[in-house]
């Protein structure tokens, strides 16, 4: 049967929350990194987009680019919960809802009655139900897949939606950019351009076994994909592989007691943000250092989940850098369930 997937992503997410919670931010360009000038930004409002904002942006370049823009800190609390909310809602209409952070999801409505099985009624639907009930705004793609309903949720964002039906499937594909295929990233893009290869159409000019030849297993994909083809089912056991914070810190951490003296106050915020998670099982756990020149590195080893842990990690991970840090992170990775469950039979 064909499917209808619905891909909901919200319109960006934590500066909306905010501007939510602090109506005075509504209508400025506003930032969410904290306030200290050596961080990245998560993410910006569509107002401080105008001005070349964006997430993962140096926050003292955000700055230079928009010196009015306002820096509001993290409440993850407050993003979490309304994530949950629209879980929530999402569970009104389907079981089978696949989350891929907090601010999105696929939606599997393939089996809904409701607007006469219409899948972009029901997202209209929802879309006006979010925004009603938990007062942030979202866009939607509808298509008979995941590949393409993720694409067109980005089409008419902020606050759009857009629908990509079976008929259309074919038409809309031929022109699309490579790049927006999921796992093309700039460099893939750059490689496949010297095939003369910049759309999915342009690859329909290419057999499959071309594409094996050139790219591996991902020519497959490619050679898929770029034909609308995507059978991935929307998984509702997925479960979150790893959690982590990090702190950027305003001068840096010119010792190793300097930085074990920061140690328990990222313990305790990693531990708050995983209370919900302990029962998921933690398999090991990492952390992530920044140096001054921004090299970084990440140590990982199964350690039991305490402060004293993260010490141990941390000595690792300065014994043959003798270098001041600039950036701390602390994660756990979790169990893999599928795993768990296969080694049962
Ligand atoms: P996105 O959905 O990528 O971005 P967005 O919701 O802010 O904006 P858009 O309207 O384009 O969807 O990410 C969701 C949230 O995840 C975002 O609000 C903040 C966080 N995030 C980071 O912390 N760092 C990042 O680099 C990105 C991309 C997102
Ligand atoms: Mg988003």
């Amino acid at each position: 049967m064909q499917r209808k997937i619905i891909h909901v992503d919200c319109d960006c997410f934590y500066a909306a929350v905010e501007m939510r919670d602090f109506p005075h931010l509504q209508g400025k360009p506003v930032a969410v990194s904290g306030t200290s000038l050596r961080g990245v930004l998560s993410t910006c409002n569509y107002e401080a987009r105008a001005f070349g904002l964006h997430s993962a942006m140096p926050t003292h370049k955000a700055v230079a680019l928009c010196p009015h823009v306002i820096l509001q800190p993290h409440r993850f609390d407050a993003y979490r919960e309304a994530s949950e909310r629209i879980q929530a809602i999402f569970l009104q209409y389907t079981d089978t809802i696949e989350p891929l952070s907090l601010d999105e999801a696929f939606l599997d409505v393939t089996g809904s009655d409701l607007f006469s099985g219409s899948a972009t009624l029901l997202a209209q639907h929802i879309r006006q139900q979010i925004e009603k009930e938990v007062g942030i705004t979202v866009s939607a793609g509808i298509a008979p897949n995941k590949f393409l309903a993720k694409v067109a949720s980005d089409w008419n964002k902020p606050n759009g939606s857009f629908t990509i039906s079976p008929a259309h499937v074919e038409r809309f594909v031929y022109q699309l950019p490579v790049k927006k295929i999921f796992g093309v990233g700039a460099k893939s893009a750059e490689r496949l351009k010297l095939f003369g290869i910049e759309t999915c159409g342009d690859l329909h000019d290419h057999s499959v076994t071309e594409l094996v030849n050139q790219f591996g297993k991902s020519g497959l994909r490619l050679y898929e994909l770029s034909r609308g083809i995507d059978d991935r089912p929307v998984s509702n056991d997925r479960t979150r592989k790893s959690l982590s914070i990090e702190h950027t810190f305003n001068t840096n951490l010119p010792t190793l007691g300097a930085c074990l003296g920061k140690l328990p106050n990222l313990y305790e915020t990693l531990i708050s943000r995983l209370k919900k998670k302990q029962d998921l099982g933690i398999r090991s756990l990492f952390m992530k250092i920044k140096y001054a020149d921004f090299r970084q590195t990440t140590i990982e080893r199964c350690l039991p989940l305490d402060s004293g842990s993260y010490q141990s990690l941390l000595l690792s991970a300065l014994k043959d850098h003798h270098q001041p840090v600039r950036l701390m992170g602390l994660g756990v990775r979790f169990k893999d369930d599928d795993k768990n469950q296969l080694s049962l039979f």
